[in-house]
């Protein structure tokens, strides 16, 4: 069986990879993933300068996921830039992706400016879930600025381009997000982000387990694989086909990977899991999806892709 897949015309020879934010701080981390059985990396999301991110303990692990507020902690996109181009030409076979962030859309412009300056080849995921204006929503939850960044981007860069998102959780939402998206050429979309906000707990000390906002942070793991695979499917029943999907949310196991699939992924990322597993983890997830594909008699990922079934 092959779990090979492609993104824009470039291959991957598998479909599993790391989600952004986890294992792919520094060269070294960014190193032992490309060394591992993953279909590819995609950096930490690069701002314009480096940031240190919010005081810590910033990330905390619980048994059904993680719950984190890092404050974007990176070493600027032009290291990531430089790093990604010097593996990729040692690697001409592979593509990488590189993800970013700005707090504007002037930000995400010269961001964009510095990926083309550096004569990047590969795809760059831009990261809608960032803290915009005080007062306003995260950006992926401001439709209107949403519109008016990718107008903007597309006027300005001609290379691959796809979106990460957070999670919707209203049909209208999904509509309409899909239906802004469905105007530019993006290349793919990357669903979910982590769960925004939420509170985790520790019962006995009375206490919150994360130091920034008071305990308050992003959720990922088993708790929003459901908000997740809804994510996946619902675009992937809204978008035009010439847009893919990246599946992000609650992957530890092989049987995640095929359930994102399912819903239309044409790849997956994995965050939680592989911050608690670390690279080995692309071995075990691949060899799992792999025993699933065999048992179902399924050759390749488009003898599943986006057929899922529904109740009649
Ligand atoms: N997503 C981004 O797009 N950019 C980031 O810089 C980023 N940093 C993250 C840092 C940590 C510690 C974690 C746990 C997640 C981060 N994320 C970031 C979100 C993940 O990429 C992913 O979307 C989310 O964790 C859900 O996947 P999971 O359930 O496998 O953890």
């Amino acid at each position: 069986v092959s779990t090979a897949t492609k993104i824009a015309q470039k291959k991957f020879d598998n479909c599993i990879m790391n989600a952004s934010g986890v294992w792919c701080y520094d060269e070294k981390e960014l190193s032992a993933l490309d060394k591992s059985e993953a279909a590819s990396f995609v950096t930490k999301s690069g701002t314009l300068e480096s940031r240190k991110g919010n005081p810590k303990p910033r990330y905390f692990e619980t048994d059904l996921g993680s719950i984190n507020s890092m404050g974007l902690p990176n070493q600027g996109l032009e290291y990531y830039l430089n790093f990604v181009n010097k593996v990729q030409e040692q690697n001409p076979n592979k593509n990488y992706f590189v993800s970013c962030t700005g707090f504007n859309v002037q930000e995400d412009v010269l961001l964009l400016e510095e990926v083309k300056k550096s004569g990047f080849k590969g795809i760059v995921e831009l990261n809608l879930s960032c803290p915009n204006v005080p007062g306003k929503p995260q950006t992926g939850y401001d439709f209107e600025t949403v519109d008016m960044i990718l107008q903007t981007v597309f006027e300005n860069y001609e290379g691959l381009l796809g979106v990460k998102l957070p999670p919707y959780f209203d049909i209208v939402h999904f509509d309409q997000m899909a239906k802004i998206l469905n105007k530019y050429p993006l290349t793919y979309i990357n669903s979910v982000n982590s769960i925004g906000n939420g509170l985790y707990i520790d019962e006995e000390q009375e206490k919150v387990v994360i130091k920034p906002k008071n305990g308050f942070g992003g959720i990922g793991g088993d708790y929003i694989k459901p908000t997740a695979l809804a994510n996946v499917h619902a675009f992937y029943q809204r978008l035009d086909s010439r847009i893919q999907i990246i599946g992000t949310g609650g992957i530890k196991t092989g049987r995640d990977v095929f359930e994102h699939i399912l819903c239309g992924a044409s790849m997956v990322q994995v965050g939680t899991a592989l911050m608690k597993e670390g690279p080995s983890i692309f071995r075990r997830l691949t060899r799992e999806l792999e025993a699933i594909m065999r048992s179902k008699g399924y050759e390749k990922l488009s003898d599943f892709k986006g057929k899922l079934k529904y109740m009649n």
